[in-house]
């Protein structure tokens, strides 16, 4: 018989961090606001969301790092709008951003969520942060809900 792990969606007793980018800040701050709100939704204590602002998603990997080996977390989600603009920021901004949470998931022992929008404007970030496309923070905090429990059936 095969023996199925995956992991469920209570979050009760969890203490999650959320590293958010102020860069483009009417997004994120939406974003923020899905992952709160599910999380609490789920279960998690007001108290035991620690939110950590960063200037921007290139800076979200460092911060991700110290946050995740801290040992004071389940789980870590990631949020920040990288939206391309008339300047080749945008691919080195998101190129490094997504390297380096991808490199911080891999080298953590709790999960390392990736939340961080990367769209060709405004409108496709917005249509993700809470209106025809859903709120992928919501998204992020129903990720890193699951993935702690499943970490927990390894
Ligand atoms: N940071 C973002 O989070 N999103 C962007 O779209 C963005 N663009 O396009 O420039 C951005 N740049 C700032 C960057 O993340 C750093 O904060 C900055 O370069 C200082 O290190």
């Amino acid at each position: 018989m095969v023996k199925v792990h995956e992991g469920m969606l209570n979050a009760e007793g969890m203490k999650i961090a959320i590293i958010s980018a102020r860069f483009n800040d009417m997004i994120t701050k939406e974003l923020t606001q899905g992952s709160i709100d599910c999380l609490k939704r789920h279960g998690v204590k007001e108290g035991d969301i620690h939110l950590y602002w960063v200037p921007g998603a290139f800076e979200i990997p460092s911060t991700a790092r110290k946050v995740a080996e801290s040992g004071k977390f389940d789980g870590v989600i990631c949020i920040g709008a990288v939206i391309r603009g008339a300047t080749p920021h945008f691919d080195m901004v998101a190129n490094e951003a997504t390297k380096g949470i991808a490199q911080v998931g891999m080298n953590s022992n709790v999960p390392v969520i990736f939340g961080v929008l990367t769209t060709d404007s405004i409108e496709q970030a917005l249509e993700r942060a809470g209106t025809k496309a859903g709120n992928k923070g919501w998204d992020a905090a129903l990720n890193v809900i699951e993935m702690v429990n499943l970490n927990k059936n390894i």
